[in-house]
């Protein structure tokens, strides 16, 4: 027993001959290898100063090494901080300023966040001198109460605000979603998700860990690469995305299928006629879930009882879920409680306090109803959010840096519909006037200084924002006006 909740909740029961990963171009990885790379990490971590509590940034391409990495760093008692690829240099500044890490590991290819972090005077090193052959070390003790990891989310004033997740809250998420999609030894998980997020990082590998099961490990999403990798698969976790792609691929048919346990969809709304069409094409009901950066998983569809489309499912074991201040249809904001919800917002007692009732509710910023059965549908969001092939833009960030253009008076920022992203993000510019900037010069400016993913797909020129009489900018009349 070594005393490190994670370590100990999900690295120590698996054989060492029992296979963990497989990921394309690089050797497989058993359990026993995954052990013995993990204790050297810790060492090689210890050895560049982490200590038990320190916040340790990584940006890197996804790889094995990018997981060994995750539990390394919780292993040695420290926080892992993973960062979109995406993020530019002016982004990785601001977490290398809030995190306040003692290290930053980084691609050696990856040269703006390099820049960043010799200004801030935090050191850089590569996944490849971490994960290199050496010493082991003892995973360092840690309780369930402390701190596991740091994941920043976008917010509505336009800065990211760092979620703490402690060991258990992703224990019980890891233990709660394994029993209840049944997760064995016998499955092999397809990982097609970036693992810079809760979905791709927590929910699919504690998952995976915690049941003793494989992963088939992509480097990205690709349909080729599922078509090739999906017959020695059992279940694939993904984004709606994932499956409207599917869809459109004559190659995702009912007998190719029909090896596959589950098909599990989260981090955006997966639409009815996407999930009807699904089971039309491939006999197979998608299994939705919702969650959040902040609580992990809050609820699942069953996995024996009806998956019913357009809903989220029931609250997860020991997860409590209320509707607040309900309207007469029974729609109000959604509200969890639970092992799973994060203690607060890093070093933002403020953000924290917001986000909780009195009571001790989280408040999520959904809103919802629950019917008679218990099942969750989500029917839209108090929080202006874009939520665009299941990564969120909080139009604030992106609204904050048009309006610091020269030429641009103000902008709003909104979501429209969008066949493959579900949204895609969308711009209102008002000009200083006529002509003073133009859509390609916005779109360079904007390049500088946010992930890509960001960065409206169209602006319009408008001569003003449309507001309401309490001068807010109405942006469902920019979305009806000038959606898709
Ligand atoms: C990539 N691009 C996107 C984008 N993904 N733009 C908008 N929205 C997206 N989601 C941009 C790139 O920056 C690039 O821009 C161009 O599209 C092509 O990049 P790509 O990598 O080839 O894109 P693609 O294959 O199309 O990626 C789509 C995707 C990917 C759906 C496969 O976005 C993805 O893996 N999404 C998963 C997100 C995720 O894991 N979310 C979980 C959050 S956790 P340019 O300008 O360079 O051409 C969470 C909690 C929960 O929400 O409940 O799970
Ligand atoms: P993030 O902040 O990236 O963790 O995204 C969390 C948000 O994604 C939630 O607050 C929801 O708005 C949204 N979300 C996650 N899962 C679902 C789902 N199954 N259906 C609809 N929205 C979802």
């Amino acid at each position: 027993m070594t005393e490190n909740a994670l370590f100990d909740a999900l690295l120590q029961s698996q054989a060492d001959a029992d296979p963990f990963l497989e990921a394309p171009g690089t050797s497989p990885l058993s359990y026993g290898d995954l052990r013995c790379k993990v204790l050297q990490a810790i060492a090689h971590l210890q050895n560049a100063g982490v200590a038990p509590g320190d916040r340790v940034l990584c940006q890197i391409e996804k790889s094995p090494e990018g997981l060994i990495l995750y539990l390394a760093t919780v292993g040695a008692g420290a926080i892992f901080v993973p960062l979109n690829t995406g993020y530019t240099g002016a982004e990785i500044d601001y977490f290398l300023q809030d995190a306040d890490p003692s290290l930053l590991i980084l691609d050696a290819s990856t040269q703006h966040a390099r820049d960043a972090a010799t200004v801030r005077g935090v050191a850089v090193v590569s996944p490849a001198t971490l994960t290199a052959e050496g010493p082991e070390a003892a995973p360092v003790p840690r309780a369930s109460d402390d701190l596991a990891a740091i994941l920043y989310t976008s917010g509505t004033t336009g800065r990211s605000k760092g979620a703490m997740l402690t060991h258990g809250n992703l224990i019980s998420n890891a233990h709660a979603l394994t029993g209840l999609w049944r997760f064995t030894t016998d499955d092999t998980l397809l990982h097609a998700l970036p693992i810079f997020h809760t979905h791709g990082l927590f929910v699919a590998t504690n998952v995976v860990l915690g049941a003793g099961a494989r992963m088939l490990f992509l480097p990205a999403f690709g349909l080729d690469a599922l078509a090739e990798h999906m017959p020695r698969c059992t279940a694939m976790m993904g984004v709606p995305t994932f499956y409207t792609r599917m869809l459109s691929d004559p190659r995702f048919t009912r007998a190719a299928l029909a090896h596959m346990r589950l098909f599990i969809s989260g981090s955006a709304p997966l639409l009815s006629e996407s999930h009807a069409a699904f089971e039309r094409q491939t006999g197979h009901a998608i299994l939705e879930r919702y969650g959040m950066t902040e609580t992990n998983m809050i609820t699942s569809n069953p996995y024996d009882g009806p998956r019913i489309a357009g809903t989220v499912g029931l609250p997860l074991p020991d997860v409590s879920l209320r509707i607040a201040s309900p309207d007469e249809h029974g729609i109000g904001g959604i509200e969890v409680k639970g092992p799973n919800v994060t203690p607060g917002y890093w070093r933002n007692p403020e953000k924290t306090d917001e986000s909780f009732t009195e009571d001790g509710w989280f408040i999520t910023g959904d809103l919802g109803e629950i019917d008679a059965r218990g099942y969750l549908s989500i029917v839209g969001r108090q929080k202006d959010l874009v939520i665009s092939g299941g990564f969120n833009i909080y139009p604030k960030e992106v609204e904050v840096q048009i309006d610091a253009l020269p030429g641009v008076q103000e902008s709003a920022v909104y979501g429209v519909a969008h066949p493959d992203l579900g949204e895609a993000v969308a711009a209102a510019v008002v000009l200083t006037e006529p002509g003073a900037t133009d859509e390609a010069t916005i779109v360079a400016a904007l390049d500088d200084h946010l992930a890509r993913y960001k960065i409206p797909r169209t602006i319009r020129f408008l001569t003003g924002l449309p507001r309401n009489t309490m001068g807010k900018v109405q942006k469902n009349v920019l979305r009806d006006g000038y959606g898709a």
